[in-house]
């Protein structure tokens, strides 16, 4: 199959998974073209089989707005013509799902039918969506999708309940690829950031509120009160500064470390001890699972699909959102004992394991499948 990916090219989860997907689908033998603005960060070629094309928008000075969606539009057009592309799959709903929609519409005038797949991963319902100046566009782009899917149940029935749209929406959860991940916990990244033993509590977003990253830190200075620990904040984002200007006014000096945006996050994970998620809504978690498949517990807020990626009791534990005194006991609990420690380590491996590519894969192949036996009769 000749496959277009369009996707935000950034450290973004959505960002994340449309590269691992790409990447995977290009190992089991398809072409996938990449359509977006910048080369994904995690982006690598398979055998010739991963392309990627950039949408380049001009500068005139009539544009106070620069029309990207027009120009991501003409650029599916252009490759989807040229390259003979089957199906378009889209990830995040805005602008690309519109975008997609006005390029199938003008391939069709051409004679050439492309269906478009749309697949929701949670801001661009629960944040951006919800703002009314998008809706219309929106519930028209999802109705209008050949398939649409939801990173988890709990988005699905977000898209329900906040947007009138009557079809159907398939949840095919986000993945990792496990034989990606380090097996055991790494030795040298333990002595880079906990050489006296001590706990490492990790923390990886883009530092918007929706994350409430103060929360991270008040958690963190909890356990810091009763074990010798470390928290390392990982990525970047608008609410960066304040919180390095908050740690340093509260003195945390090297027992909070930021250390901005990492590609190949499992590099650090691999040593670290717990993972913490604070957000005030997340439709699935993905950094949580990427823990998850290090062996990195997590303690997390009770929100949108957390629940649904880490199992309580099991990979670890959840609160409600704001708590950070159970949150704090928590991290201890978990911490707190080696035997404790070991069995949460062991069920997040598990837990991981259960979304890994070799699972979630084959759920999208059928998908594209069944698009395009439908597009075909
Ligand atoms: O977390 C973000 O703000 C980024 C956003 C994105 O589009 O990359 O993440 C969303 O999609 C991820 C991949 O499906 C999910 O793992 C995140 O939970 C989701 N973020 C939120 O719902 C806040």
């Amino acid at each position: 199959m000749r496959i277009g990916i369009v996707c935000y090219p950034t450290f973004g989860g959505s960002g994340v998974v449309a590269t691992e997907l790409g990447i995977a689908l290009a190992e089991k033998g398809h072409t996938v073209h990449f359509i977006t603005y910048d080369r994904p960060v995690r982006l690598r070629d398979v055998e010739g089989r991963v392309l990627y094309h950039e949408v380049r928008v001009s500068d005139y000075p009539l544009f106070d707005y620069p029309p990207y969606e027009l120009v991501l539009t003409s650029k599916l057009v252009d490759v989807a013509g040229h390259e003979g592309l089957d199906l378009i799959h889209v990830h995040y709903a805005i602008p690309h799902a519109s975008a997609a929609w006005m390029a199938q519409r003008i391939l069709r005038t051409r004679g050439i039918r492309v269906p478009f797949i749309t697949t929701l991963h949670g801001t661009d319902i629960t944040l951006v969506g919800r703002d009314p100046s998008f809706e219309p566009v929106i519930t028209f782009s999802i109705e209008h999708s050949d398939a649409v899917t939801a990173v988890s149940e709990s988005l699905r029935r977000d898209t329900c309940a906040h947007f009138p749209v009557k079809r159907d929406i398939r949840v095919i959860p986000n993945f990792v690829c496990i034989d990606q991940y380090p097996s055991g916990p790494d030795a040298a990244i333990r002595q880079r950031y906990a050489a006296d033993g001590r706990k490492l509590l990790v923390h990886i977003s883009n530092f918007r509120p929706v994350k409430r990253v103060d929360d991270v830190v008040q958690v963190f200075r909890r356990v810091r009160e009763r074990m010798p620990a470390r928290l390392l904040l990982i990525g970047d984002g608008p609410e960066r500064q304040r919180l390095e200007n908050l740690c340093r006014q509260l003195g945390t000096g090297p027992d909070i470390l930021f250390l901005g945006k990492i590609t190949r996050p499992e590099e650090v994970l691999a040593g670290c001890d717990l993972f913490v998620l604070t957000s005030e809504s997340e439709s699935f978690g993905l950094a949580a699972l990427e823990a998850m498949a290090c062996g990195v517990p997590v303690v997390s807020t009770d929100t949108g699909g957390t629940p649904e990626v880490v199992e309580h009791g099991v990979s670890g534990l959840l609160s409600p959102v704001g708590d950070v005194e159970r949150m704090a006991g928590h991290a201890v609990t978990i911490l707190g004992d080696p035997a404790t420690q070991q069995r949460y380590r062991q069920g997040a491996l598990r837990q991981a394991a259960r979304f890994d590519v070799r699972t979630v894969l084959p759920q999208y192949e059928a998908l594209y499948a069944e698009v395009l036996g439908k597009a075909a009769s």
